[in-house]
């Protein structure tokens, strides 16, 4: 991180755009520390949901009037926005889904119902979100294939020999997480998917907690699909993107049958509708779509670099003074990570933990975080987790850090 780069953060004026951020909370001023579940929005994302509905309300794809027109290409503005912002090699390569959680199990129930067979293996890490592990189980049941699960180290690092020890000629996917919800471990997702491709294997980036703090470019990271939701990058909620290789959509087959899906229904057959709107049965969540196209200006007139920036500046700073406090225990210290830091205090249930920094108006989650496993990898219940974003400051850290210091002392004793 360069001085020179934070130097030209005015996390103020960034501030002044999030109208949430500016509210007392149990009689307190509000710190959100919770960006990890999901981020503020900025008034430009409100505004436009609100203009969507206030001017320009209309299904997609079907009206030639011209409200229908104007949404049709509101729409089709986020998603050729999107494939800017992921580097996508073309626009149809962008697929509007609910969230990350429904990208994963589109390609679970498409990819995997026509490419897995008995015996196929896919592999997955310690540290996958709930999202990224059930749907797997439920299709390795359904076609009785074998989930691997990656081991990691006591840092919260994937243990790259053990991957590669892993890989073979029966793995069909390899489905891992960019940067981890509850270690903020960042994982080297370029390396593994030209490790797994060796072997024919393809790659689905889970990339929720990436989008935000990383920047995307999925034809440098040469995964095949790769998922994340808007509503944890300065966006709606309700709104996601699963991100696929033409070819590898092309092969797949639809996941939803419905309106839009399809070019020619009759009862004696149906042929479907080209990417990506085979994947997008249904009358979509239009307006959200239509406001996530603000968050990515949003993002993208700050510049990820100078928001990566910031946010390892917070996250060196929180750092330093946390584990000063006695009996502070952090989860996940990877060499290379993004804001997030998940801890215990020794003797404290992180559940009182999250109780007694909200009654001061501070919002952390606590709790597993959906990754049962990974608390079983640490034999704990669970963390507390304080996750940065770009409108963070060292003032809320430092107030952070002096209740939980009085809060440690108490409950402590
Ligand atoms: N994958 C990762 C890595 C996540 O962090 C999350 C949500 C998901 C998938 C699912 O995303 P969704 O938008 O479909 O729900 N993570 C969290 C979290 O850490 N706290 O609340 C939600």
């Amino acid at each position: 991180m360069s001085n020179d780069v934070l130097a030209h953060l005015d996390v103020e004026k960034i501030r002044k755009q999030f109208p949430v951020l500016h509210q007392e909370v149990n009689g307190k001023p509000l710190i959100y520390f919770d960006n990890a579940a999901t981020s503020q929005k900025p008034k430009v994302v409100i505004d436009a949901l609100s203009n969507y509905y206030e001017r320009i309300n209309s299904n997609i794809h079907r009206g030639i009037h011209t409200l229908a027109e104007r949404a049709t290409s509101a729409f089709e503005d986020t998603r050729k926005k999107v494939s800017e912002f992921l580097n996508a090699n073309e626009v149809a390569e962008i697929i509007f889904t609910k969230g990350t959680t429904e990208s994963i199990n589109l390609v679970a129930s498409s990819f995997g119902r026509k490419f897995i067979e008995e015996g196929d293996e896919i592999l997955i890490s310690h540290m996958e979100h709930h999202s990224n592990i059930v749907p797997w189980q439920m299709l390795c049941e359904e076609k009785g294939a074998i989930l691997k699960v990656i081991p990691i180290n006591e840092k919260g690092e994937v243990i790259y020999d053990e991957y590669l020890a892993l890989l073979s000629d029966k793995t069909k996917l390899v489905s891992i997480v960019y940067v981890s919800n509850t270690l903020g471990t960042i994982n080297p997702v370029k390396e593994m998917a030209a490790d797994a491709h060796k072997f024919g294997a393809k790659v689905l980036v889970d990339a929720a907690q990436a989008a935000s703090h990383l920047n995307l470019d999925v034809q440098d990271l040469d995964c095949d699909l790769l998922a994340f939701s808007a509503h944890k990058a300065y966006g709606p909620t309700g709104t996601g993107v699963l991100y696929g290789k033409r070819e590898i959509l092309e092969s797949m087959p639809p996941y939803q049958g419905g309106g839009e899906m399809i070019k020619d229904v009759s009862f004696s057959g149906t042929t479907y509708n080209e990417i990506p709107y085979k994947f997008e049965a249904g009358t979509p969540n239009i307006g959200e779509v239509v406001a996530f196209d603000s968050a990515i200006d949003f993002i993208q007139e700050i510049g990820k670099e100078k928001i990566a920036a910031h946010e390892d500046y917070l996250l060196e700073y929180a750092n330093e003074r946390l584990n000063k406090i006695e009996g502070f225990v952090p989860v996940g210290t990877a060499e290379n990570k993004v804001s997030v830091i998940s801890f215990n205090i020794e003797g404290v249930h992180p559940f009182d933990l999250g109780m007694m920094l909200d009654a001061k108006g501070i919002a952390v989650r606590t709790g597993h975080h959906c990754t049962q496993p990974l608390m079983d990898r640490f034999e704990i219940e669970g963390t507390a987790r304080a996750s940065f974003a770009v409108y963070n400051t060292t003032q809320e850290i430092d107030q952070f850090v002096e209740y939980l210091t009085s809060i440690a002392k108490t409950l402590r004793k």
